[in-house]
């Protein structure tokens, strides 16, 4: 008899290409109806399966991996792993993978359309359109902020962030700052044409401050009341890294007082519910975390994901751990 193959768990719906692709490899569960299983449902689910594809709703800890004896790879389908505690996979031998790279440049390109639809006004207008409010055309009708020329501040210059910065500094003229857990070597800061400025600088300098950083429970808040004060008045402030970096509420309050002209948000504290006083103030575009949402690029991050299972699976390496066993 041939050995039995390893059993996966598919916890979300993906391309049908890459579940056949796994199928060639594995017994394959798949979630056809696209379900967010409770967390029973997926700790039954995962039993007597080696490996799991995932994405960033699936939290990935010590309950789930003590009661899932038989699971030895996660692989993610994104970047961000803040659903993983990784420490705990470690100690209990199971590789994390993520999906990097792939999803690089259609990030910075969501990055850098949500910028302009927020300095620009695009929904806020759009909004009064719709509404039956636009009775005739005025001079000073839904003036924005410039983006030519201005100074575009990036919190966290890992690859999405250089892609935004080049995007801004080579297509738009802007002078780019920016802050990050470490400095970048000189060559990566002159293609980006980007200056390292202190995190209290890059708060009071950018016209437009995008958050590109990973989430950590250091950074949780980490632009809360006290670093949106230091902001200009005139300001915009875009989010697409991960929902609790910002204080969702002290920033409601912030465009509410007009101490903040406007936000883009495409994540949330506790998403897909979104805190209750940014859907009432008007200067803001809100998005459902679609900033890597292309056919090309998902499909990408789910062969990623799918190749990392079956290189772990089958050749007990990762294509792209995030831990080291
Ligand atoms: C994912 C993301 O699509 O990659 C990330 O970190 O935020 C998105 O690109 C999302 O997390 C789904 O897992």
């Amino acid at each position: 008899m041939p050995p039995a193959r390893p059993a996966v768990l598919v916890t979300r719906q993906v391309f049908p290409e890459v579940i056949d692709k796994l199928r060639r490899h594995f017994e394959v569960e798949t979630n056809d109806d696209d379900a967010v299983w409770p967390r029973d449902v997926l700790l039954a689910r995962l039993q007597g399966k080696a490996g799991a594809l995932t994405t960033g709703t699936e939290r990935i800890d010590a309950a789930l991996l003590q009661a899932c004896p038989g699971l030895k790879v996660v692989a993610n389908l994104s970047v961000g792993y803040n659903n993983f505690d990784v420490e705990a996979m470690t100690r209990h031998g199971v590789q994390g993978t993520n999906a990097p790279d792939v999803l690089t440049e259609t990030t910075a390109d969501f990055g850098f359309a949500l910028l302009m639809a927020t300095a620009r006004r695009v929904s806020e207008s759009e909004h009064f359109l719709r509404a039956g409010r636009w009775h005739k055309w005025a001079v000073e009708m839904f003036l924005g902020a410039e983006v030519h020329g201005s100074t575009l501040g990036i919190f966290g210059m890992g690859r999405i962030g250089q892609g935004i910065a080049r995007r801004g500094a080579h297509g738009f003229g802007m002078q780019v700052l920016y802050h990050n857990r470490s400095r970048l070597d000189a060559a990566t800061e002159a293609d980006c044409r980007a200056s390292y400025v202190p995190k209290d600088e890059l708060l009071r300098r950018a016209d437009h401050l995008v958050l590109v950083l990973p989430y950590t429970p250091e950074n949780h808040h980490s632009i809360g009341a006290a670093e949106l004060a230091l902001m200009q008045p005139t300001a915009t402030l875009i989010n697409i890294a991960r929902g609790g970096i910002v204080d969702d509420a002290a920033l409601a309050q912030a465009l509410r007082e007009g101490r903040l002209a406007a936000a883009g948000l495409d994540v949330f504290e506790g998403e897909p519910a979104v805190h209750p006083d940014l859907l009432e103030v008007p200067n803001v575009v809100l998005t459902p975390h679609i900033a890597s949402a292309t056919r090309g690029t998902r499909l990408a991050m789910a062969h990623l994901a799918a190749d990392n299972l079956i290189a772990c699976l089958t050749q007990g390496r990762a294509l792209t751990p995030v831990n080291r066993l």
